[in-house]
Formats: structure tokens, C-alpha cells, sequence
């Protein structure tokens, strides 16, 4: 499948977004100026943008505890992101929730989550709703390796298949889940291979390559719009950081490793390949480069002056 150019460009726009806010957030959590906790979705862009640019406001993303990536590539404002990391009252939570409590339903956005595992079976109950109101919204629900050895995953696909629901299951295989090797983990390596327990189709895709992904998610996007039910894709894909900000992610990993997997980094492979195939030249990604800055700039400054919640309101939103 030819993909046009203005996706091309799309796709690199949202992967240098989610990088350059990532390091950013780097920056700013390193000199203590945000609190909190974070992981970094760096060197996995390409899964959240080749999946996202398939999907209408109205759909569901459900996330996961490295959900910044999703966040921004589901179209929650680069603003309201950094805000509620910034613990402000202009986040998308009110700055209640931080990195692993981000909220947009009005974007389609269901959540990041820090419990490993639970939004495969939250995604089913949101695929179900959708279904039962016959919104024609697809769900998309984002986990990691770490989450495919969980129960919940087992208990989420079987309902998502035996319904017939309109989701689509992205596993991001990088490999680990903390220091924790998926061999270690398991014998079952195949994630993809797993679907055929279910009945429902499995996809394996080179999670650097955001062309692939893109293609890949757009079919099973297009088949769950139609009522031909749920596929499971697994992106194999890497983290170039640690699992969280402050774990250097290099006493479980070989030096050789993280670089052969930094050699294939995502952005550089899209822009490289696109000038090479004449789909795209230099100057086209250097604006959307100083356009990202000129975004996040924005952001940083949005984050900064914005108010702190106000203490009066702290019972606000408690049930
Ligand atoms: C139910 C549950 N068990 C354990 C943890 C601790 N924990 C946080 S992240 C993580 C690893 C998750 O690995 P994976 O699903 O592969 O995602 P990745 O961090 O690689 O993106 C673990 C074990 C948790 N948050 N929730
Ligand atoms: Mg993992």
C-alpha cells in the first residue's frame, strides 16, 4: 500500500512531538521542577502515531504508565499534557493526576493507568459500550509485553473476541517489562501467535517502522468499524531509556543492544526512507522540526505559568 505524502508528514510531525516532549519532560523532571513519576515513551513513537493517525476524535484510546506518547498522538493538547505533568490546574486531570492519571474523554482519551494489565479488560467494557450504542467508535488499547503475561490479558481478549467488540489490542513489545526479559517472562515469545487462542486475527509489525504500523492498524481499525471484531498487532519496538526517569536502563540490557535498536530509531528511519523514495524532501521536515519547537515551547510556557489548583477545590471531583 502507497501511503500519501501528507501522511508521511503527519506521522513524522506527531513522532517528533512525542520525542522532543519527552526529552523535555527529561529535562524538567532531572532539575526537579515537575513532581512526580515518569516513563518515557522514547524510541517507541512509531507504535502511538502509525496507530493514532487511523483513528477519529470520537474513538477510545485506553493507555497504559507510559502513556505520554498516547496521549499526545490521540490529540490531547500538547498545553494540557505538560500542565498536568506540571501538577497545574490547566491539565487535562486538573492537575490531580500526573503522568499515570491523564484523562481526556472529550479527545477520546481514556486514560493512562499505573495498574499493568487493566486497561485490556477496561477497553473491552469501553468496546462493549460502544457497541451496545451503536456509536461506530473503534477502541484501541494500548499495553506492553510486560501486560501480555498478565491475566487480565487473557480475560480481555477472550471477551473482546466471544463479543464480537470493536477493539483493536496493540501490544508494545520492547522486549522488558521493568529489568524483567520477556524470555525470562516466557516461553510464549510470539505474542501475535496468541490471537489464534481467541480466534481473532494476529499481526506481528516492525514497531520502528511507522509506515507498517500505520498499515497494519488501519486494517484492523477499518475491520472493527465493521463489525468484524478484534485483532490483537504487536509492535516489536525498543526503549531507548530506562522504564522509568532515573533507572538508566543498562544494568539488564547489553550496551550492544540499545544500540542496534538506536541505530533503527523511528524518526530517522521515516525521514530517511521518505527522502530516499522521493516522497519528501529536507526542507518539508526540517519546518515540521522547528514547528515541533515552536509547539513545545508553547507548551513548557503554558505549564509554567499556569495556576497550581486552588486548595479549596480539593475535594473536587471526590466521589
Ligand atoms: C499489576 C501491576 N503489577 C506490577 C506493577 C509494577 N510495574 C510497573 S511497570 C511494570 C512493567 C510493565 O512492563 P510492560 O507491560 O512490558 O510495559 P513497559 O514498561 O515495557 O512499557 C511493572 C511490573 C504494576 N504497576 N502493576
Ligand atoms: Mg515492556
Amino acid at each position: 500500500m502507497k501511503i500519501d505524502k501528507q501522511t508521511v508528514l503527519e506521522l513524522y510531525r506527531t513522532m517528533t512531538r512525542l520525542r522532543e516532549f519527552e526529552m523535555k519532560i527529561q529535562e524538567l523532571y532531572r532539575s526537579g521542577v515537575l513532581p512526580g513519576f515518569v516513563h518515557l515513551y522514547v524510541g517507541e513513537e512509531a507504535v502511538a502515531a502509525g496507530v493514532c493517525a487511523n483513528l477519529s476524535k470520537t474513538d477510545m484510546v485506553w493507555s497504559t504508565h507510559r502513556g505520554h506518547g498516547h496521549a499526545l498522538a490521540k490529540g490531547v493538547p500538547g498545553r494540557q499534557v505538560m500542565a498536568e505533568l506540571w501538577g497545574k490546574a490547566t491539565g487535562c486531570s486538573a492537575g490531580r493526576g500526573g503522568s499515570m492519571h491523564m484523562y481526556a474523554p472529550g479527545c477520546g482519551f481514556m486514560g493512562t493507568n499505573g495498574i499493568v494489565g487493566s486497561g485490556i479488560t477496561m477497553s473491552a467494557g469501553g468496546a462493549l459500550s460502544a457497541q451496545l450504542r451503536k456509536s461506530g467508535q473503534v477502541t484501541v488499547c494500548f499495553f506492553g509485553d510486560g501486560a501480555s503475561n498478565s491475566g487480565s490479558f487473557y480475560e480481555g481478549l477472550n471477551l473482546a473476541s466471544v463479543w464480537n467488540l470493536p477493539v483493536v489490542y496493540v501490544c508494545e513489545n520492547n522486549l522488558y517489562a521493568t529489568e524483567m526479559s520477556l524470555e525470562r517472562a516466557t516461553k510464549s515469545l510470539d505474542i501475535a501467535a496468541r490471537a489464534a487462542i481467541f480466534k481473532m486475527p494476529g499481526v506481528t509489525v516492525d514497531g520502528s517502522d511507522a509506515r507498517r504500523v500505520y498499515e497494519a492498524a488501519g486494517e484492523a481499525i477499518s475491520r472493527a468499524r465493521k463489525d468484524g471484531g478484534p485483532t490483537l498487532i504487536e509492535c516489536k519496538t525498543y526503549r531507548f531509556h530506562g522504564h522509568h526517569e532515573g533507572d538508566p536502563g543498562t544494568h539488564y540490557r547489553s550496551k550492544e543492544e540499545i544500540e542496534s535498536w538506536k541505530k533503527r530509531d523511528p524518526i530517522k528511519a521515516l525521514r530517511e526512507s521518505s527522502m530516499a523514495e522521493k516522497v519528501a524532501g529536507a526542507d518539508e521536515f526540517d519546518a515540521i522540526d522547528r514547528e515541533t519547537q515552536a509547539w513545545l515551547e508553547d507548551a513548557v510556557e503554558f505549564g509554567r505559568v499556569s495556576p497550581e489548583p486552588d486548595p479549596e477545590t480539593a475535594l473536587d471531583f471526590v466521589w
